[in-house]
């Protein structure tokens, strides 16, 4: 039967995780809000707990934790700083296609990278022109002797400056469909022809590093081509079916704190002669919020768990990221409202976790995608 039971394991990481966020995450959240600085010893912290790369399997000397596993954790990191989180859980993104498609010698050399030492990796798909549509990408590889050659500009790259490899989607065959024009490669980010652009400034996640990556006259050795020429749009699709649970989940540690935030301040709030916690337009606001959070958590929670069992999840994993996407940025706005000016004031946490909510409804997709990809399966599917 269906069971909510988390085992002892998952118990243990949620309360290292929880305790992570309130004693380092936390305490910093403001000072990497506000100077945008790249969390590199948050990250080497995590790292050294074992709260990053947690799903390289064991034979390569990682974890081997599951899409379940990962989610329970990426909740509590969330619930810190989300803009700490994208950057711990982007490499997940990079690894998601190796995973998916890495063969022996791959998977060894480049997880064992990010295991030997805590570093980065970033996955680059979107393009100045290609973001929502990714079969527009533009960046080409042709093959020469023994190696391809890599040119074009990919845009929003998450971790991009800090990189140690990167994951790059690029166009080998200009004739044929989006399913079989494209091939991912692993490239070392220290290749001569990689330029990492500036820092973007952006609303919200400050601390995390999104960056322009351009790629001109890129060698990349065959050894380095993930499955085979022509599958890389397939892989890269696959890889969001294991990271768009960790991305939702990510939404709903966000809405959780602005939530446990919300209440605290209203039940400390007076106004015509008791906590504005009482007024009962507050308290509904407060009710829903639970409400919505205990759903998108479980929405993901099934996206993760028909992953873990070996089934396709592509649509669960759309639904879970669409709900809550939106589901956060409702609840990180209502926090704003419930503390009233003092909501709209950086001297109060919740005006970074709306800033910080927005990005849920864009990167892995924007919501508006997530619903095509759910409603292409639903109408798919026999009645
Ligand atoms: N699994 C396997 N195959 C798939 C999948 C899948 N999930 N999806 C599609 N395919 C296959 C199709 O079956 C089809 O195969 P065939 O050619 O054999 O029929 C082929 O791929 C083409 O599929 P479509 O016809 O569906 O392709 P479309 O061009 O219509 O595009 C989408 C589909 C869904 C619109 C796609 O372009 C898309 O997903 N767009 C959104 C892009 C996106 O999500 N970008 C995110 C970038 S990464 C990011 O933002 C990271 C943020 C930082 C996060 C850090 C962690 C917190
Ligand atoms: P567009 O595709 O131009 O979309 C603009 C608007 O039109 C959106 O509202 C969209 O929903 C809507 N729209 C587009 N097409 C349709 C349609 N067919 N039907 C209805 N509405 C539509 N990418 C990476 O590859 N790697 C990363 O690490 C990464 N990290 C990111 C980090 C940040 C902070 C940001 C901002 C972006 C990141 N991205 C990354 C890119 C991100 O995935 C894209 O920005 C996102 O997929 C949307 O693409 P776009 O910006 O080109 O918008």
């Amino acid at each position: 039967g269906v069971s909510f039971k988390l085992t002892d394991t998952q118990k243990e990481f949620q309360l290292l995780a929880r305790k992570f966020a309130r004693e380092e995450m936390i305490p910093k959240e403001k000072h990497y809000d506000q100077t945008m600085e790249y969390p590199q010893e948050i990250f080497e912290k995590a790292w050294n707990l074992g709260l990053v790369n947690g799903h390289i399997p064991e034979k390569y000397g990682g974890m081997g934790l599951g899409s379940l596993d990962g989610c329970i954790i990426g909740e509590e990191l969330a619930y810190g700083c989300t803009g700490m989180m994208t950057a711990i859980e982007a490499n997940h993104l990079a690894l998601a296609p190796v995973l998916v498609a890495g063969n022996d010698a791959q998977c060894a050399k480049y997880f064992g990278r990010l295991l030997e030492a805590p570093r980065q990796a970033a996955y680059c798909v979107t393009e100045p022109g290609a973001g929502s549509d990714v079969a527009a990408a533009k960046t080409t590889a042709v093959k020469k002797g023994n190696s391809w050659v890599l040119n074009g500009s990919k845009m929003w790259i998450t971790n991009g400056g800090v990189a140690d490899w990167y994951f790059v989607l690029a166009k080998t065959d200009s004739g044929a469909s989006a399913g079989s024009a494209f091939t991912g490669f692993i490239v070392d980010a220290n290749t001569p022809g990689i330029t990492r652009g500036r820092k973007e400034v952006n609303m919200g996640q400050r601390c995390s590093d999104t960056r322009g990556i351009t790629f001109e006259d890129v060698v990349v050795p065959e050894e380095n081509v993930l499955g085979a020429p022509g599958y890389g749009f397939k892989i890269a699709m696959q890889a969001f079916d294991h990271t768009r649970p960790p991305v939702a989940i990510g939404a709903v540690g966000l809405a959780r704190r602005a939530m446990e935030e919300a209440k605290k301040y209203a039940l400390e709030r007076k106004t015509m002669g008791q906590p504005i916690a009482f007024h009962q337009s507050i308290t509904f606001m407060l009710a829903d919020m639970a409400t919505h959070i205990e759903a998108a958590r479980l929405l993901t929670y099934k996206a993760a768990y028909e992953i873990d069992c070996g089934r396709k999840n592509t649509m669960y994993a759309s639904m879970a990221k669409r709900f809550a996407g939106d589901m956060a940025n409702q609840i990180a706005a209502d926090a704003v409202q419930i503390f009233g000016g003092a909501g709209f004031n950086t001297e109060y946490p919740v005006e970074k976790l709306m800033r910080d909510a927005k990005i849920y409804q864009i990167y892995e997709g924007t919501s508006q995608i997530q619903r095509m990809i759910i409603g292409k399966e639903v109408l798919s599917r026999p009645t």
